[in-house]
């Protein structure tokens, strides 16, 4: 038997940490302050890196330091010969278990451990496992591998060409670097609007080559495991930072082999998710194998550098634009030529579906006649992609292109880009709007939304005063240009309806259960998986809402697949959509059994009775209701409740979502450039976000700041570039940069509210919205403010030497380091 270190655990020792501090304890939906952060502002939070187990040992593993090599040797006998080291597994000793090669979410394979080649800067090597993890690490410099280096593809514009090398020469029929076409909208009818535009006299074609960089999502804490397979039972007990718990089991059950129900998944407070956290890493395998090789818990943690270097990026998409527009300001149609940098090993969830399939959403909010996109992946010796940061190969790209497009469009016409948006967007009477590419827009009054924008930010005098700077900057004056940016953006989150994804053919839908004790308390069950997004607060808001209880009485378990429904977990802004709906489903299931409590506690019909103020009611008569607490003790009790009816107040469901939720935003940007030095300065950020129905308000604004930085991040600081030789330069923080609240400025939000019709309180997700709604507004306003240099696009990060190239009409291009 092992246990874990209690003195960790928040409230064993100091009760106090349960104590939610709230003067008057809020009933249902409002700004609550978080129950979870009575353990996390005392820095009692329980990370997966806290769990100690009696008797663990430790992991580390070896990086390739070449991007594209041959392993012609490895010889592992001096680490072995360390005194305090247990064991050292390579991809050998993998191949023996079959498990050197492990699926992604794509269907692709990928190496757990590198037999044939390396084929990426950090690509995993061998395991070793030891007393502490610095013998550990002492150990790989004791591995000897010879490898004899192969050119490496590093430019994914190049890796279609003929004689490029193979990175994935280990697939049968590989003969390039091609992995899949993808497509979506009507190419012959966007052809025929484009061919109609270009040869009427008032119309034209706009068209823009734009860059979305390689980013990574940089999580605080970082990914690990521990496993724990007891060698009694049989059963394999894997602590580790998942985001999605159930999905991990069954994905372990599917391809270790391993019985499903002698696996129990435990995901504790994870610092930090945003997508880096839905993969299975081949440190967690590793961890596996070694705890079933040495009978003892192991434990694998990576440090910051492996993570920035070896885990699902996100982005990488080199993307084409064009516009057909009419010369006073009609968006007709919109056409899209994608190529996708896939790295090594595709592990982006399937194209054909999901989330490459979320690039369908590139006609963002605009009424158009006809669009069409071509995304093309391809394979190159860099780490592989994943679901991360605002979940890539999707929306996030899709709401930059065609954003930034707009501002292209602008520029061209010479127009203003508000005044081109309105012009353009769709109209409330337009919903429930079937996109070009067939997405089914659930609800939004965009006009609306981006008016509240331009008024909070007070459009009109920015512009004002953005004139008066130009005419000082043209009058010789040394003064920081001004830029204004906007973008208006629509999100499509909460996968999702089952016709139309699956993930290695898991459905969507996520289980909920709750049960309500005798006293009135309640313990809910749900499979997301909370990373920081406060769900423990969110989703007691939810039942008390429903019950009429305080959310203070209602425990929110999460996080350990022996506890929990299953469900695929938290990212695609999905919980609220698809969990957070099961939750309501569940709640009122649970409510409808309390009506006949009452009704039998009251002596009346069900039918006589009214949910009202928190309580069942008999119809007119406020004097004779029940409580929940109330029916909770009855249910529990000898009260003779009707033929057929069970007694106790538990219930379980399982949502299946009709569709996805679909929040938009307006975004104003304004940006200081000093045209001397290329620094740029966020000046203000308005940020009118609707997703429906909020839950908890404030916690939906931490989001959006989040979201917000985030996208200062993207746009002016991060992006993680490669030299030549496949060395990666976004390896630490020294070079790859986090926003800090110095590059922010003090956010300044705005709200309108439509609520999802399919949904069952109305909410659609927030989780990503700022993520992707940001940086095409930040970049829109740096180009802005560089319009006295004629300057068009430039591609982010937008750091000071990128701008002063762009003003001096020399782009660079981020994506590459040429010495
Ligand atoms: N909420 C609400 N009312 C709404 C919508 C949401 O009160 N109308 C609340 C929710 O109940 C939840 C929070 O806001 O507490 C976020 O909800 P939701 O939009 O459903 O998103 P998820 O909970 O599914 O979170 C996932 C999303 C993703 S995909 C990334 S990436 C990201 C993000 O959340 N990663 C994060 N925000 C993050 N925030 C933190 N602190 N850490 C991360 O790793
Ligand atoms: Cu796609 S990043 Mo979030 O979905 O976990």
């Amino acid at each position: 038997m092992t246990s874990i270190d209690d003195s960790r655990i928040p409230g064993v020792q100091d009760p106090a940490v349960q104590i939610h501090a709230e003067a008057e304890t809020p009933r249902g939906y409002g700004s609550m302050k978080r129950k979870e952060d009575a353990r996390f502002v005392r820095g009692r939070g329980r990370y997966v890196d806290d769990v100690v187990l009696p008797g663990m040992l430790h992991g580390a593993v070896l990086r390739s330091p070449l991007a594209h090599a041959r392993i012609t040797a490895v010889d592992t006998s001096a680490a072995e010969a360390h005194p305090k080291v247990h064991a050292v597994i390579t991809g050998e000793t993998l191949a023996g278990l079959g498990l050197a090669w492990m699926p992604t979410l794509s269907n692709d394979t990928q190496a757990v451990l590198a037999t044939d080649k390396v084929r990426f800067q950090g690509q995993e090597v061998a395991f070793v496992v030891a007393d502490d993890k610095y013998a550990a690490r002492d150990a790989l410099d004791l591995i000897d591998v010879q490898y004899e280096p192969l050119d490496p593809v590093i430019d994914a514009r190049r890796a279609l060409e003929a004689g490029t090398p193979v990175v994935r020469d280990d697939k049968d029929g590989q003969a390039d670097n091609h992995i899949f076409d993808w497509e979506s909208g009507d190419s012959a009818a966007t052809d025929r609007v484009f061919a109609e535009a270009e040869a009427a006299p008032d119309q034209r074609v706009v068209t823009a080559d734009i860059l979305y960089p390689r980013v990574h999502p940089a999580p605080l804490e970082t990914c690990g495991a521990i496993a724990d397979m007891d060698p009694v039972t049989g059963k394999l007990t894997l602590w580790t930072t998942t985001q999605a718990p159930h999905a991990h089991r069954t994905l372990y059950a599917l391809v270790a082999g391993l019985p499903e129900h002698k696996i129990r998944v435990v995901s504790p407070d994870i610092g930090g998710g945003f997508g880096n956290k839905v993969g299975i890493y081949p440190g967690y395998v590793c961890a596996i194998v070694a705890s079933i090789v040495t009978g003892k818990p192991v434990k694998w943690m990576e440090d910051r550098s492996e993570n920035l270097m070896s885990t699902s990026f996100a982005r990488d998409y080199h993307m084409r634009g064009e516009v057909a527009v009419t010369d006073e300001g009609t968006i007709r149609a919109v056409r899209v030529d994608v190529l996708a940098d896939h790295g090594a090993f595709n592990a982006t969830a399937q194209p054909t579906k999901f989330p490459a399939g979320f690039f369908g959403v590139f006609t963002g909010s605009y009424d158009l006649e006809a669009a069409h996109c071509a995304v093309t992946g391809v394979y190159t010796n860099k780490a592989s992609g994943g679901v991360a940061y605002a979940c890539s190969f999707r929306i996030t790209e899709a709401v930059y292109l065609v954003e930034r497009m707009v501002d292209v469009v602008a520029h061209d016409l010479g127009m203003d880009p508000a005044e081109l948006r309105m012009r353009n967007l769709l109209r409330p009477d337009q919903f429930p709007y079937r996109s070009a590419t067939g997405w089914e827009y659930d609800s939004g009054d965009y006009p609306h939304t981006l008016q509240v924008a331009l008024e909070k930010a007070g459009y009109e005098a920015l512009r004002a005063e953005q004139a008066d700077r130009r005419r000082r900057h043209e009058a010789g004056e040394r003064v920081r240009l001004m830029g204004i940016g906007l973008s208006f953006f629509t999100e499509a989150v909460g996968a999702g309806p089952r016709r139309s994804m699956d993930i290695l053919g898991l459905g969507m839908a996520d289980g909920a259960d709750l049960r309500v004790h005798p006293t009135g308390k309640a313990v809910l069950g749900i499979s997301a998986q909370s990373q920081g997004q406060g769900h423990e607060t969110t989703f007691a808001q939810i039942v008390a809402q429903e019950l009429g209880i305080s959310p203070d009485d209602v425990e929110v378990v999460h996080g350990d697949t022996d506890l929990t429904p299953f469900g695929l977990g938290t990212y695609g802004s999905r919980s609220t959509p698809v969990s957070g709906a099961a939750t309501a489903v569940v709640a009122r299931k649970v409510r409808e059994r309390a009506r006949i409590v009452a009704a039998t506690m009251l002596e009346v019909a069900p039918e006589d009775l009214e949910w009202h103020d928190g309580r069942w009611q008999v119809a007119g008569d406020p004097e004779a209701s029940r409580s929940m607490a109330e029916i909770a003790m009855a249910a529990h009790s000898n009260l003779e409740l009707p033929e057929g009816v069970e007694g106790h107040l538990d219930a379980t469901c399982v949502y299946n979502p009709p569709n996805l939720t679909y929040p938009c935003g307006a975004y104003v940007c304004v940006v200081d450039v000093d045209p001397g030095t290329g620094a740029v300065d966020v000046r203000r950020f308005v940020a009118v976000d609707d997703c429906g129905v909020r839950i908890n308000p404030m916690i939906v604004e931490g989001q959006i700041h989040g979201g917000l930085a985030d996208g200062v991040g993207m746009a002016l600081m991060q992006g993680i570039a490669f030299d030549l030789d496949g060395n990666c330069l976004g390896g630490s923080m020294m070079d790859y940069l986090l926003p800090t609240s110095l590059e922010c400025p003090s956010w300044e939000l705005g709200e309108t509210v439509t609520p999802s019709p399919h949904h069952p309180i109305g909410a659609k997700g927030i989780g990503e919205s700022a993520t992707v709604g940001s940086p095409p507004a930040i970049v829109n306003a740096v180009i802005d403010a560089l319009a006295p240099y004629g300057v068009r696009h430039a591609d982010m990060p937008l750091t000071p030497a990128a701008v002063w190239c762009a003003a001096q009409g020399r782009p660079l291009r981020t994506d590459l380091a040429i010495t």
